[in-house]
């Protein structure tokens, strides 16, 4: 069988702010379990992501803090990057589309794209009314403008959206525009951007969309919410050409010999994307490989793609960047076989989480009136795994779900704690008590033996297969129902009975529990990788216990095992803070 590759990515975080259990329930967490997973099955995977670092919310919130636009993208980058750590999801490379390592070879990739898009004929060069603060001589992008909303009349609106009726706005559009640069009148001005010829590629991305609707044909189950989302869009509002350039002066510089292009950038959800493609290239480059070995993944349709990502970013990566790739294809093809990109093999996007603190309603989780948990203060107090793991069994698959702190210490305790770590800790305390730390005999099993084993089994097969399907929720769910089979076997046999009077039998009772560890452990580690190792540890499993296919190899009679260690700590009381910055 030849080897499956698989090119993962992570939705690239603006580096203008921290991150959030929103974020990591979103996109990364999933991701990085989805990447565990593909690996323990002997795939060979690289997992990318970075910081979005163009575009104007950097810029917006430099200008507020004071700090250049460099240091405050540098200083974010490198806090996500300790987040991420932190909470062990582990890239191959967290790069950035202007961090100084980067910026060279984003550039470069950026403005091929745009050329070779360009050269297709697939951009308009058109003209638009834009407004100009004629005090800092400069076009305002739209988060910059602020005004009266025409539909609602709530003073509460900015250049692309409403904040009180949440309508889309175009900023020409607003009453009484005011520039939060220098919170003077702006003025119309004629600008010249360059569009994207979205609808040229429209019939073809409906097809390929639609074809990810059967499920046999496309070999990926796409969620339903990104298809509905995505083909929605198209047949209600048709693919409408769209500006990918802008009037600013931090991103990628349009690369045409132009005079209309000076002082322009390339819109930063254009060359966003392709910082996945660039760090790639980076990736490729710092194992030695060269930076074209970029197409081995990009470009070979034996390698599939998968991007995770919240869903307010679906439309740009199922509509956008999908036609900014077909954009550059010379033939006809969506799979990329002629050495053109790929189209991804699935988009999977979670739904946002609210937040609930003790005490109060749900609510939105929101930056500016500190409605959020932090991973930099989450991780000053508790491990990541407890983290891991609630944001997985409450995870927005489908539909928003709430962060709320109750439930976060309940489930610890209650499922964690009390179905995982015990059924660890009672099975190798006993086999340390009374088998001398050494796996007691499995000698004749009994039916009831038999039918634990085969719970493993299948434990595995469901588990797997929950995986490759990106449920990771209902997968978790199956790993939790076999720790608790474990409990349920462990009293059924009282192995604390057998010792006195059938030593034969307590031994295999506990050998059983030992065998169901054994599963546990490959089955929870690509959800809680280091409650994963410290079981493995535990059982003294050597090289390579994460293989999949090796989660039911027998634990052999006479083996030794390692001291018991606390999996779970249990929690008290919580005192999460909410953002107090
Ligand atoms: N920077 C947006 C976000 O956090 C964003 C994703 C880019 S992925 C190419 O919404
Ligand atoms: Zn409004």
């Amino acid at each position: 069988m030849t080897q499956r590759r698989f090119l993962v990515t992570a939705a690239l975080p603006y580096s203008n702010g921290r991150l959030h259990v929103g974020h990591i329930a979103g996109a990364y967490l999933p991701a990085d379990t989805y990447v565990r997973y593909l690996r323990s099955t002997g795939a060979d995977v690289r997992f990318i992501c970075g910081s979005d670092d163009n575009g104007v919310a950097a810029l917006k919130t430099a200008k507020e803090q004071g700090r250049s636009v460099e240091e405050l993208t540098a200083s974010y980058n490198a806090a996500q990057a300790r987040d991420f750590a932190g909470l062990r999801i582990e890239f191959d490379i967290y790069g950035g589309t202007h961090q100084p390592e980067y910026v060279r070879v984003h550039e470069r990739f950026s403005q091929d794209f745009f050329l070779k898009i360009n050269a297709k004929g697939l951009f308009t060069k058109k003209s638009s009314k834009q407004l100009f603060d004629t005090q800092v001589n400069q076009f305002l992008p739209d988060r910059f403008v602020r005004g009266t909303c025409p539909f609602c009349k709530s003073d509460r609106a900015y250049g692309d959206q409403c904040e009180n009726c949440g309508r889309a706005m175009d900023q020409t559009a607003l009453l009484n525009p005011l520039s939060l640069m220098t919170q003077s009148t702006p003025v119309l001005r004629k600008t010249i951007h360059w569009y994207l010829r979205l609808d040229r590629m429209q019939s073809k991305l409906s097809e390929w969309l639609a074809s990810k609707k059967d499920i046999a044909a496309s070999g990926a189950s796409w969620r339903s919410t990104v298809l509905n989302q995505s083909l929605g869009r198209i047949e209600a509002e048709g693919l409408p050409e769209r500006a990918m350039t802008r009037d600013l002066t931090w991103g990628v510089p349009v690369p045409l010999d132009d005079p209309d292009a000076k002082g322009k950038s390339l819109y930063v959800w254009f060359d966003a994307p392709i910082g996945y493609v660039s760090f790639t290239a980076a990736l490729c480059e710092k194992n030695g490989e060269g930076a074209d070995a970029y197409a081995h993944w990009w470009k070979d349709t034996n390698c599939k793609i998968v991007h995770f990502i919240g869903e307010d970013n679906i439309v740009f990566h199922a509509i956008t960047w999908p036609a900014m790739m077909l954009a550059t294809h010379d033939s006809n093809d969506t799979q990329g076989v002629s050495g053109e990109y790929q189209l991804p093999h699935n988009v999977v996007a979670n739904s946002f989480l609210n937040i609930k603190f003790p005490g109060q309603e749900e609510q939105k989780i929101s930056k500016s009136r500190g409605m959020a948990v932090w991973i930099e203060d989450y991780l000053q107090q508790f491990d990541a795994d407890p983290l891991r793991y609630y944001l997985t069994a409450v995870a927005p698959e489908n539909a928003r779900t709430a962060f709320d702190f109750d439930d976060f210490v309940s489930r610890n305790n209650g499922e964690l704690l009390n179905a995982f770590g015990n059924f660890f800790n009672r099975t190798i305390t006993f086999a340390h008590k009374y088998f001398d730390g050494k796996v007691p005999q499995r000698g004749t099993l009994e039916a009831v033996d038999v039918e634990q084993l085969n719970r493993c089994k299948v434990a595995v097969d469901r588990t797997g297969a929950e995986l490759e399907a990106c449920h990771f929720k209902g997968a978790l769910a199956e790993v939790m129902a076999l720790a608790r089979s474990g409990n349920g076997y462990f009293d059924v046999t009282k192995p604390f009975l057998s010792r006195k009077t059938d030593m034969a039998a307590c031994g295999r009772g506990i050998n059983i529990c030992l065998q169901t560890a054994r599963t546990l452990t490959t089955l929870v580690a690509p959800f809680l990788p280091t409650i994963g190792e410290n079981c493995a540890r535990m059982l003294q499993l050597g090289e390579g216990w994460q293989r999949w296919s090796r989660a039911c190899e027998a634990i052999a009679d006479g083996q030794a095992l390692g001291a018991a260690v606390i999996l779970v700590k249990k929690l008290e009381t919580t005192d999460l803070i909410a953002d107090p910055h």
